[in-house]
């Protein structure tokens, strides 16, 4: 990738009226050239000489003329002075509400810190990006009462003391408020650090502080609100996604990872501003380099329209008087590291180091006091810059726009940090820091409240006042503001389960292969089926998914502009505008983004649609664990289907495929409902309740994890009543066919394709060693531990009441024997509930890298095969004193285990 200086100095000097440096053989014939180019753009404009220029280049590339490549502009506005629009504010009372943001906003964090010094808190993000949300704010952000819905903005996480502080103006939180920034739980209510829908449910709409994360979400939400368009589920509208984020946040793989994507969709719904203050949290973001001039390459090699705001007004007059080329070509070549000296330093300081490095340049300048060197802004400081390049990006067509901002981190901290690379984490000024500060913005505040750090909140009839209502008014109300008002669904009955309770018969289907076929049930339905969002990436095939590529088409905003290869088969890969299924190609992070776009549908649109994601389970939790953990604060609704599950249930596929630990890392996502089934009823049932809870009546703010298995085997009709035990985490599946003697009673636990072999040992164990088992199915631990857990802590809490029982508890109550475990996943899921299991339990599982094998082979390598879990529960038996241990090696021997394998453990 470009480095950011090479190139610009090719390309800045076709601009320039005389070449001031290089290797001109013919200056006479260069001078002609130019001439020739001046002339067309005087009299033909700047179309004609751009296409001039592109014939040129055909010409001289078809001769054989290497051109060298760059994607970089010169380092200056890419919107010149002349094309500037007129600002339509009041830029004086505008200033004033800005200033009186900013202070707020840094005594929320002053306070908190003053309060108790391990609360954190920023002040220099926002400190640098005031003017970028103050001039969105005010002129851009169109609120949610705009007709087809008002804009979607990612605040820069970081920024959340500036956003709270601008809704205190509003009136939309009060003192307490702001004193309890970081306090979320005290009484009175605080303020989450960070944007959190789950903390703050009327109020954040995207979190975005993980780094990366922000970005893409918000580019499969720019794509999800197209796709509802254009299916037809919500009016066309021009409402816009603004994702804010941080130079340093560039470097995440998530940020840049999906830029493609909106310029392949052509998202001229979607405005990134990314706040280039060069730094990020430990120093410079690019010190020998230029992150503005890297990320313009980055994303106009991807497609986007790219609007460079570096430079304020001031600099305006000394750009216009380079005739020479020499500010461009010293602009071009300074590198991050001393632009941020420039930042701390004063007029002086630049005066000799920037423009005294050539005479010329020093000469442009003369007139100029050290006064007014100083106060040289930075574009991103300038409301004027800002707003013409969100004028030029609000008006874009065809492509997504990304303002690439130049800013000062810790702007208006003067000696407290602005520049430094201590600033990212500044919290505490000193009185002589808040002095300065208000110096240096004008506030109209005593020395005592600036010295307490008082907030300020101006009458409700002052202009500063009145203005930013006037301003919020016209634009459509306030942001952020979060509602999740969307109208109940008319959700499946329950003829939907039973299609299902009857079982398969004497077909051997998988559950993934069921799974599909109740996604079409649900396709089909009339009410739920328009709101069905299937959503893959590019493993449609992996789960017979591709009969729905024919029937119900994937989505692309330009529908289908070729004839599919397999367009005479009966079934063909079919894109169409009005497609219904997401197929997202290999990324599991995109299609994992659009599953919290549709998920969250409910609050950004009204509507309520339900994702059904299915992914390589392996490719879940463990690859995009933070953003399904976003997915969790945003209140996400939906279905993660993680298919081909089970360490030995995959087989052939190895070590990377196998996984057995997706339940493990699912547990600890707060809100999410897991669930391990093994037979169609179980599914049907847990589907139908899953949809009911999301989308009904009552709406609740969860969301599913269901692991479904490629192994094929007879799904059991369902026993009698086993409905509530399905959805609680367990019921019996089967008695032992036989009484137990001398009081040997065994209970086995089994879950997905591991029951098949939990009801092959009952019948070992039965015919083979006369001991009575019982099988019971587990579709969940994590549902039994979680209201075990509850319990527990009401119990623990209200300890003179009459005890509370947990469904575990109260099942297993009226059991009696020992209790053994098996699963196509690590122990330490069955284990979520032994301190409920009276004896406790005993578990095998998967614990161990997976590999490549056959089935029958990894299951007895595992240890969970019927032959291990006979022997696992005749070795408890015996730790009982119920059977000699002589017992259970004989067993070993008989069942042809051998007792020295290799342990999978570590192998
Ligand atoms: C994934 C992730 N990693 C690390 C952090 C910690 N962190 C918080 S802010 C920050 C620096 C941010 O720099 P930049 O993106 O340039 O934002 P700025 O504050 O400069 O606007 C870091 C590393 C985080 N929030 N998320
Ligand atoms: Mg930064």
């Amino acid at each position: 990738m470009d480095n950011g200086n090479s190139g610009v100095n090719g390309s800045s000097s076709a601009i320039l009226e005389s070449p001031s440096t290089g290797n001109d053989v013919d200056m006479v014939e260069t001078r002609e050239w130019l001439d020739s180019l001046s002339s067309v753009l005087q009299t033909s404009g700047i179309d004609r000489a751009e296409y001039l220029l592109t014939q040129l280049r055909l010409k001289a590339h078809t001769a054989g003329v290497n051109i060298p490549f760059t994607a970089n502009t010169p380092y200056i506005n890419t919107i010149p002075p002349g094309k500037q629009p007129a600002y339509p504010g009041d830029r004086q009372l505008e200033r004033k509400i800005k200033s009186l943001i900013r202070w707020n906003a840094m005594a929320m964090v002053v306070h908190a810190n003053e309060l108790d010094g391990t609360l954190g808190g920023h002040i220099s993000t926002f400190a640098s990006s005031a003017t970028l949300y103050e001039v969105a704010f005010n002129h851009f952000f169109r609120g949610p009462e705009t007709p087809g819905g008002g804009d979607l903005v990612y605040f820069q996480g970081h920024a959340s003391p500036g956003i709270y502080s601008r809704a205190f103006l509003e009136g939309r939180l009060n003192e307490q408020n702001l004193k309890n920034f970081r306090r979320e739980l005290e009484p009175a209510g605080g303020l989450s650090s960070y944007p959190h829908p789950w903390l703050m449910p009327n109020f954040w709409q995207f979190p975005t502080v993980s780094m990366g994360l922000g970005p893409i979400m918000s580019i499969y939400q720019a794509k999800f609100n197209r796709y509802l368009q254009d299916r037809k589920i919500v009016p066309h509208s021009d409402r816009k996604v603004w994702c804010f984020l941080g130079d340093g946040e560039c470097d995440e793989p998530e940020t840049l990872g999906a830029i493609n994507l909106a310029s392949r969709e052509r998202l001229d719904n979607l405005i990134f501003v990314i706040n280039c203050n060069l730094q990020r949290l430990d120093g410079p973001v690019r010190g020998n380099g230029k992150i503005i001039q890297e990320l313009e390459a980055a994303f106009k090699g991807a497609g986007w329209n790219v609007i460079k705001v570096i430079w304020g007004s001031e600099w305006d007059p000394i750009i216009a008087r380079d005739r020479t080329g020499i500010l461009l070509h010293r602009m071009n070549e300074t590198v991050d590291g001393e632009y941020q000296k420039y930042a701390v330093e004063n007029g002086a300081y630049l005066r000799e180091h920037f423009f005294g490095k050539y005479p010329e340049l020093l000469k442009l300048v003369e007139d100029y006091s050290d006064e007014e060197l100083t106060k040289l802004r930075r574009g991103g400081h300038d409301p004027l810059k800002v707003y013409a390049a969100y004028k030029a990006a609000t008006e874009t067509k065809g492509m997504p726009t990304v303002v690439l901002v130049k800013t000062v981190k810790g702007y208006g901290l003067g000696e407290a940090g602005e520049g430094m690379n201590i600033t990212h984490g500044q919290k505490k000024l000193k009185a002589k820091h808040l002095l300065d500060f208000r110096t240096r913005f004008n506030l109209p505040f005593s020395d005592e409240d600036v010295s307490k750090a008082r907030f300020f909140l101006p009458d409700q009839n002052s202009p500063e006042i009145k203005y930013l209502h006037e301003r919020r008014k016209a634009l459509g109300g306030y942001l952020p503001v979060r509602s999740s008002k969307a109208p109940e669904l008319k959700t499946p009955g329950a003829e939907f389960v039973n299609r299902y309770v009857t079982g398969s018969g004497d077909k051997a289907p998988s559950t993934t292969g069921v799974f599909v076929d109740m996604l079409g049930q649900f396709l089909k339905d009339k009410d739920i089926g328009p709101r069905i969002v299937p959503i893959i990436p590019d493993e449609g095939r992996t789960f017979g998914m591709d009969p729905f590529f024919t029937t119900f088409k994937i989505y692309s905003h330009v529908g289908q502009l070729y004839e599919p290869v397999d367009a005479k088969m009966a079934v063909t890969y079919r894109e169409a505008t009005d497609g219904q299924i997401l197929e997202e190609g290999i990324t599991e992070a995109g299609a994992m983004s659009s599953f919290i776009a549709a998920g969250t549908s409910y609050t950004t649109h009204g509507v309520q649609t339900i994702p059904f994601y299915s992914y390589y389970s392996m490719f879940g939790f463990q690859r995009i664990g933070d953003l399904a953990w976003a997915a969790a604060d945003l209140r996400t609704r939906g279905f993660m289907l993680g298919a081909t599950a089970g360490r030995t249930t995959l087989s052939g596929e190895g070590l990377q495929h196998e996984d057995g630990h997706s339940h493990l890392v699912a547990s600890t996502v707060p809100n999410l409902v897991t669930y391990d089934p093994a037979y169609a009823f179980e599914l049907a049932i847990i589907l139908r309740d899953g949809i009911r809870r999301m989308t009904g009546p009552n709406q609740e703010d969860i969301f599913y994890y269901i692991t479904l298995y490629n192994d094929n085997y007879p799904m059991l009709p369902m026993p009698q009543d086993a409905e509530e035990g399905v959805l609680k985490g367990f019921y019996k599946l089967k008695k032992s066919s036989i009484e137990p003697t001398e009081g040997k009673k065994v209970h086995l636990f089994g879950s997905g394709p591991i029951l098949v072999h939990t009801l092959k040992a009952q019948q070992m164990l039965a015919e083979q060693f006369g001991i009575a088992a019982d099988v019971w199915s587990v579709t969940s631990y994590r549902e039994l531990r979680r209201e075990a857990l509850e319990v527990d802590r009401w119990n623990m809490l209200h300890p003179t009441s009459t005890p509370k029982v947990s469904y575990l508890e109260k099942t297993l109550a009226q059991e009696q024997g020992i209790f053994i475990a098996a699963s196509d996943h690590m122990r330490s899921v069955p284990e979520m509930i032994t301190r409920w299991v009276p004896g406790g339990l005993f578990a095998l599982g998967t614990d161990g890298f997976g590999r490549s094998e056959t089935r029958p082979s990894l299951r007895r390598h595992f240890e969970i095969d019927s032959e291990c879990i006979t022997v696992g529960t005749l070795y408890q038996l015996s730790k009982k004193g119920m059977i000699e241990p002589s017992v259970v090696a004989e067993a070993i021997t008989k069942l042809g285990i051998n007792p020295e394998k290799i342990s999978p453990m570590t192998a």
